[in-house]
């Protein structure tokens, strides 16, 4: 690894916004026992590292998509939480105006390209972009968070594939969260260790401690220096764990509690507490952080509980000619 360490700076901003991510998630789950949420919610507790390490080593012209579990990629990418919460509460204010639902924030303008219910969707977009950006001779590099469920799907290959083949700046984040619904992952792949398979498309590979940022964040450098060098993709596995179920929906059951706890134990939050402090940051400030962040997510949920819904006038005159007619 020959990244840079993160500022002192940098590692508290990291820091910050995984403290915003937790408190969404938690406000949501506590939102969706009320009956308050606009169906299930995909939350992403324990996996913040993965998202804001990524998001923080990318630069603005930069650009990322991600999944239907991407809350922590959309807060990593600068998007203004009021936005955010507004989005998924369904409000106008919402950062796509209230019609896109949690899994599908975008924030173009800040190269967020968005999340996706497709699973491995973003995987080819996120080459796509990486291809435009070759053509256009445009400095940047496309970045693509996807778990390892859709490492399993056939346009994840293709995409790897292609992207090889040609050297375009892209990277590929697998967010090793060990499930897919309700499959263990050991259920969905004949090899245990998914970096093997860069080796089958002629790009390297590095797994790394996804609940630690800083390790998270050296690797996209790393990564994204190749690809800005013209050295084509790169596919980082980054290992976490899902926490809380596939979704507010889940009855769950199937994962080994003793697991949990293990995970918990590594908690991404507690880690980077631990490094800040390893750092020299005081606690009390390291406190005030994440005391700072829940009552912006709490004034998020006020902001976007007083917002407008949205309201649907579709312009037919712009419709294909058959709406409203056949
Ligand atoms: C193409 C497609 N197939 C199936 C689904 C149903 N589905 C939604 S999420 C999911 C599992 C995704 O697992 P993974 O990629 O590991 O992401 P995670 O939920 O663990 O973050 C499935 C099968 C879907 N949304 N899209």
């Amino acid at each position: 690894m020959t990244a840079n360490a993160p500022s002192l700076d940098l590692q508290q901003e990291m820091f910050r916004k995984m403290c915003l991510t937790r408190a969404l998630e938690e406000a949501l789950g506590r939102l969706h026992a009320q009956g308050r949420t606009r169906g299930p919610i995909h939350r992403c507790d324990g996996q913040e590292a993965v998202g804001v390490g990524v998001t923080a080593a990318l630069e603005t012209g930069d650009k990322v998509t991600t999944t239907h579990r991407g809350h922590a990629v959309y807060l990593g990418k600068g998007m203004d939480p009021d936005a955010v919460v507004a989005e998924i509460m369904g409000r106008a204010t919402g950062a796509c105006g209230g019609r896109a639902g949690h899994m599908l924030v975008a924030d173009a303008s800040l190269g967020m390209i968005g999340g996706n219910a497709i699973v491995g969707a973003g995987i080819p977009a996120a080459t796509g972009m990486a291809l435009s950006m070759q053509v256009l001779g445009q400095p940047h590099v496309a970045a693509c968070v996807f778990g390892d469920g859709a490492a399993q799907t056939g346009i994840c290959h293709e995409a790897m594939n292609m992207a090889a083949l040609w050297s375009l700046p892209v990277i590929f984040v697998l967010e090793q969260n060990r499930f897919g619904l309700t499959v263990p992952f050991e259920a969905q792949s004949s090899v245990p260790d998914l970096s093997v398979r860069a080796a089958g498309y002629g790009m390297p590979a590095v797994r790394v401690d996804g609940n630690d940022v800083v390790a998270v964040y050296r690797a996209v450098q790393d990564m994204a220096a190749r690809a800005r060098r013209g050295d084509g993709p790169g596919l980082i596995v980054a290992e976490t764990y899902r926490l809380e179920g596939f979704s507010t929906s889940d009855m769950g059951g199937y994962q080994d509690p003793a697991e949990i706890a293990r995970w918990k134990e590594r908690d991404p939050l507690t880690l980077a507490r631990a490094a800040l402090l390893a750092a020299g940051l005081q606690a009390q400030r390291i406190d005030a952080l994440r005391a700072e962040a829940e009552d912006r997510i709490a004034a998020s949920f006020a902001a976007a509980d007083a917002a407008p819904l949205p309201v649907f006038e579709p312009d037919m005159a712009a419709m294909p000619y058959t709406a409203g007619r056949v």
